[in-house]
C-alpha cells in the first residue's frame, strides 16, 4: 500500500489492473509526448497516490529540514550571517507551503498529511534526523544539502504532474541564492584560522554519511524508482542523482582543503561512476523508520509548533467566516 503504508515493497500492479486499460494507455502516450498532467486530468490511481507520497514527504522535508538551521539564527555569526539566514529558513518553511498546496491539488488535505507527520506515517528526508552541533553543521547544511536538492529538484521540474514541477521550479530559483550563501559561509570557515577549518572538517565528517543516503537507497533497493521513471515523476534514478552530486561537488570541496572521510571514493573515468565505500544502508533504514539522533526530537518541536499555532488557525477561520456572513 502506499501514501503511509507499508514500506519497501514493490508498487501494487493490482492497482493497474483495474485502470480502464484505454485511459491508462492514453494517459501513458501524454506523458510519454512529454505533456503536463493537470489536477483536473484523467489519472491512474496509483500514479495520485505515488505523488501525494513523494510530493508530501518532500513538503514535511522542508519543514523539518528548517529546524537544525532554525536553531542557529540567534547564534549565527555576525548581523549579516542571521539576516541571510532568516531569509533561507523562511523561505524553507515557504518551499513545504508550495509543496503542499501542489499534493493538496491530488485530495490529500493539508490537515491530513500534517496528521500523517506528526503520527510518523509519513516519512520526511533522513538527514535532517542528525543534529547540528556547531555553527559549521549549519554551513555544510546551507551549502551541501541545499546543493543534493538542486540535483534532485532541477531533475524533476521537467516531470510530468505540472503543479509539483511549477512548485519546484519556484523553489529551485530560491535555493540557489541558498547555495551562493551556504557555499560563501563554507569558503569562509574552510579558509579561516585552525579552529574555523577544524569546525569545518569536523562537520564535513559527521554529515557526509546522510548526505550520501540523501539521495535514497542503490538503485537495486529501489522500490519506487522503476514506475516513478516510467510516468516522469522521477527524472533520474537515486544513483544518478548521487553520482551527478559527486561529481559537481568533490572538486570544490577538495579545493577548500578539506578531505572527504570516504577513502574508497573514487570516480571511474571510463564509466563516468563514482565509487564509495558502503555509507551503513542499515543506518539510513533505522534512521527513516524513526530511530534516528534526532526523529524523536524534530517531530516533539514540530507537534508543539503545530499546537502553539492552533489559535491562530481557528482566528483566521473565524475572520473568514465572519468577512462571508452578511451583517444583519
Ligand atoms: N529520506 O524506492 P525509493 C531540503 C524512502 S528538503 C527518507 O528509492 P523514491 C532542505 C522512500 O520514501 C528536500 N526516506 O523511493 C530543506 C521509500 O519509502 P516509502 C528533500 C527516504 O521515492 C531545508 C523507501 O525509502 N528532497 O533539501 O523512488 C533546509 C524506498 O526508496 C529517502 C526531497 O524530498 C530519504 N533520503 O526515491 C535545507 C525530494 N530516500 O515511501 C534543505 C523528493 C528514500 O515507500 N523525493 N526514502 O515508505 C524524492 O526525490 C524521492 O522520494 C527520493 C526517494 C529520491 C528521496
Amino acid at each position: 500500500m502506499y501514501g503511509g503504508g507499508t514500506i519497501f515493497e514493490k508498487p501494487e500492479n493490482k492497482d493497474l489492473v483495474n485502470e480502464d486499460p484505454v485511459k491508462l494507455q492514453e494517459f501513458e502516450d501524454r506523458i510519454e509526448r512529454g505533456e503536463k498532467i493537470e489536477p483536473s486530468d484523467w489519472m491512474p490511481s496509483l500514479y495520485r497516490k505515488q505523488l501525494i507520497r513523494m510530493i508530501e514527504q518532500h513538503g514535511h522535508s522542508e519543514i523539518i529540514g528548517a529546524l537544525p538551521e532554525g536553531t542557529w539564527i540567534t547564534r549565527a555569526p555576525g548581523f549579516r550571517r542571521k539576516m541571510a539566514l532568516i531569509a533561507k529558513v523562511q523561505d524553507e518553511v515557504g518551499h513545504a507551503q508550495l509543496l503542499y498546496s501542489a499534493a493538496e491539488t491530488l485530495g490529500k488535505t493539508r490537515e491530513e498529511m500534517i496528521n500523517d507527520l506528526l503520527s510518523g506515517k509519513s516519512k520526511y528526508s533522513n538527514i535532517f534526523n542528525y543534529p547540528a552541533f556547531t555553527w559549521a553543521d549549519s554551513c555544510f547544511i546551507s551549502w551541501l544539502v541545499d546543493a543534493g536538492a538542486i540535483v534532485n529538484q532541477l531533475a524533476n521540474a521537467r516531470g510530468s504532474y505540472g503543479p509539483y514541477c511549477r512548485a519546484l521550479d519556484r523553489i529551485c530559483a530560491e535555493e540557489s541564492f541558498h547555495l551562493k550563501y551556504g557555499h560563501h559561509c563554507v569558503i569562509y570557515m574552510a579558509t579561516g584560522t585552525d579552529i574555523q577549518r577544524k569546525m569545518m572538517q569536523e562537520a564535513l565528517n559527521r554529515w557526509w554519511k546522510p548526505m550520501m543516503h540523501f539521495f535514497g537507497p542503490p538503485d537495486k533497493m529501489s522500490v519506487h524508482t522503476e514506475l516513478l521513471m516510467k510516468w516522469k515523476v522521477k527524472m533520474a534514478t537515486n544513483d544518478d542523482m548521487r553520482n551527478q552530486f559527486l561529481d559537481m561537488y568533490v572538486p570544490k570541496i577538495l579545493e577548500l582543503g578539506l578531505e572527504i572521510p570516504d577513502p574508497e571514493l573514487r570516480k571511474d573515468e571510463e564509466t563516468g561512476k563514482w565509487h564509495y565505500g558502503d555509507p551503513d544502508w542499515d543506518e539510513f533504514y533505522r534512521v527513516i523508520r524513526g530511530d534516528g539522533p534526532c526523529n524523536a526530537e524534530r517531530l516533539e518541536v514540530r507537534r508543539i509548533a503545530e499546537e502553539r499555532g492552533q489559535w491562530v488557525r481557528e482566528a483566521l477561520k473565524k475572520a473568514e467566516t465572519a468577512y462571508v456572513t452578511p451583517l444583519a
